[in-house]
């Protein structure tokens, strides 16, 4: 790919620049990796009437199997350009080459198959009622587009999280105005070329870019003409968006922030909770929802686990991903990394234990300007720290002893959060037992970040508002209007 030095806005079927621009650094070093056109009030207000205007011409028109049709074009045409958009998205994020080709891309893909695949071999409900008087009702389920959909993504998986909402909503026959984060907008301007390409008409897709509160994100939530926003991201940031949607009495689909937890039992495969729990506390820098930043590990194991956990921690290549061997790669931004610093200090004035790292490595390079902090493991805080209760979103986890499940169980539920658990032990009885009582919206047991599209996906508590997935997502991304038939 050659280098791209301004990005485009992408509306109604054209590339527009703007004057207004912002820089997009690499977290590897502090260089420049390109310069983004701002979406100013007036750019959001074309892009959601093109959008508007979509719902109603060629796009409207198609049947759900034309849409699966198209939507595999796109799939494809991105699998011919996949190594563009590992390079773009190691370059915004810097994260693995490995973790780039493995999971960023791939998923897109599949979130786009999938999708297509299932709403082409949909089905509707139907039901018939038998009235005292003889006569009958045909009820039947019709799903019709939603509209616009406002799409709002983060910076950490950025191209896997936007088309896990686009896959969908377009499937479903909606037209979308998508904001990629600040921080990582190169992908979705990579896909509105293969849009552009695949000739999907004009206005079905549009990206804004740009910042959230004031800016492009907020344009877009204030806007009167969306019908839904589907968004990911902070949980602070979806109760002010639930705030300018309310008056509109607009959708929403949320996926929030985590805390989340795993536990570690007596019983477990010692050596396959050790490697789980390192990847899920460390994997992508500790910068996926997802992440483990709580363990909480069976007394009788807990010493031998944290030295297990320790080692595996120090063994990781921290550096850039344009280098060989490196397994770990910065964090998003300097202002992240000082985040994640805050927490460091804030870890030893709570009165924790470092294990390893709460530091952030020196190269003697250019890495020096990059952002970068080490995995980093704590044990000797109690439950109600602010480490252990506030989301860090980096490659840090507290490791705590338990005695008994119903104590294992209690820790776990005390947060405001509740995405996802690991589970980790060999009895199966137990793994049932307490994930029926654990209030997250995933329970994995013995796995982590093991995803099968069709299932829902979503958090309770601060992590979110409804589910997405399969048939989950075909719901959310459709008005259903029930028909009823007398005779
Ligand atoms: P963020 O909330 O700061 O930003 C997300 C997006 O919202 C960005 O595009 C941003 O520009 C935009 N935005 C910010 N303020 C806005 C506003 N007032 N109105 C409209 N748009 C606005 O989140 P982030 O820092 O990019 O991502 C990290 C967070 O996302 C973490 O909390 C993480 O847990 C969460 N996350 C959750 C999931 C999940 O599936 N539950 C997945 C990934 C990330
Ligand atoms: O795998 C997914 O579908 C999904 N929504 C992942 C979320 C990851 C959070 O960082």
């Amino acid at each position: 790919m050659k280098p791209i030095k301004t990005l485009p806005l992408y509306i109604n079927g054209e590339f527009l620049t703007n004057e207004r621009q912002f820089d997009n650094i690499s977290p590897v070093n502090g260089h420049l990796v390109n310069q983004v056109s701002y979406a100013d009030k007036h750019h959001v207000e074309i892009a959601v009437n093109a959008a508007r205007e979509a719902l109603s011409g060629e796009w409207g028109e198609m049947s759900p199997q034309q849409r699966a049709k198209l939507i595999h074009k796109l799939a494809d045409a991105i699998e011919r350009r996949f190594e563009d958009f590992v390079q773009a998205e190691v370059a915004d994020t810097g994260r693995t080459f490995e973790t780039a080709r493995t999971l960023d891309v791939p998923r897109a893909i599949a979130n786009f198959r999938t999708f297509a695949d299932l709403v082409a071999t949909n089905s509707s409900t139907s039901c018939v009622t038998y009235r005292d008087d003889g006569t009958k009702l045909l009820n039947y389920t019709v799903h019709k587009p939603l509209g616009v959909i406002a799409v709002i993504s983060p910076w950490n998986l950025p191209l896997l999280l936007m088309t896990w909402k686009l896959g969908p909503a377009l499937a479903m026959g909606n037209t979308i105005v998508c904001k990629p984060s600040e921080e990582t907008p190169t992908t979705a301007y990579l896909l509105a070329e293969v849009v552009h390409e695949v000739g999907m008409p004009k206005g079905v897709f549009n990206v804004i870019q740009g910042f959230g509160r004031g800016c492009a994100g907020e344009f877009l939530t204030q806007n009167s003409d969306i019908d839904a926003v589907s968004f990911t991201g902070e949980s602070r940031t979806g109760a002010s968006i639930m705030k300018t949607v309310a008056d509109g009495v607009k959708e929403v689909s949320f996926e929030l922030g985590g805390k989340n937890a795993a536990v570690v039992f007596a019983d477990a495969d010692f050596d396959k909770a050790v490697k789980g729990v390192a990847r899920s506390s460390f994997y992508n820098s500790g910068q996926i929802c997802m992440c483990t930043e709580r363990v909480y590990v069976h007394r009788s194991i807990f010493d031998k686990f944290v030295s297990a956990l320790k080692a595996e921690a120090e063994a990781i290549q921290v550096g850039s991903p344009y280098d060989k061997g490196v397994s770990f790669g910065p964090v998003i931004s300097l202002k992240h990394r000082d985040k994640i610093k805050s927490y460091f200090e804030l870890a030893v004035q709570e009165g924790a234990t470092v294990v390893t790292g709460n530091d952030v490595p020196k190269f003697g390079d250019e890495k020096d300007q990059g952002a970068f902090v080490l995995p980093t493991i704590w044990t000797g805080l109690s439950n109600d720290a602010r480490c252990i209760q506030e989301e860090i979103f980096g490659p840090v986890c507290h490791v705590m002893p338990f005695d008994t499940d119903e104590e294992a169980l209690t820790l776990v539920n005390d947060s405001n959060y509740g995405l996802v658990c690991s589970l980790w032990t060999t009895d199966v009885t137990r793994s049932l037992r307490m994930s029926e009582k654990i209030h997250t919206g995933v329970v994995w047991v013995n796995t982590w970040f093991n995803r099968d599209l069709r299932t829902p996906f979503g958090g309770v508590k601060a992590s979110g508002i409804g589910r997405e997935g399969g048939q989950f997502s075909l719901d959310f991304f459709s008005e259903i209007t029930n028909v009823s038939i007398h005779y």
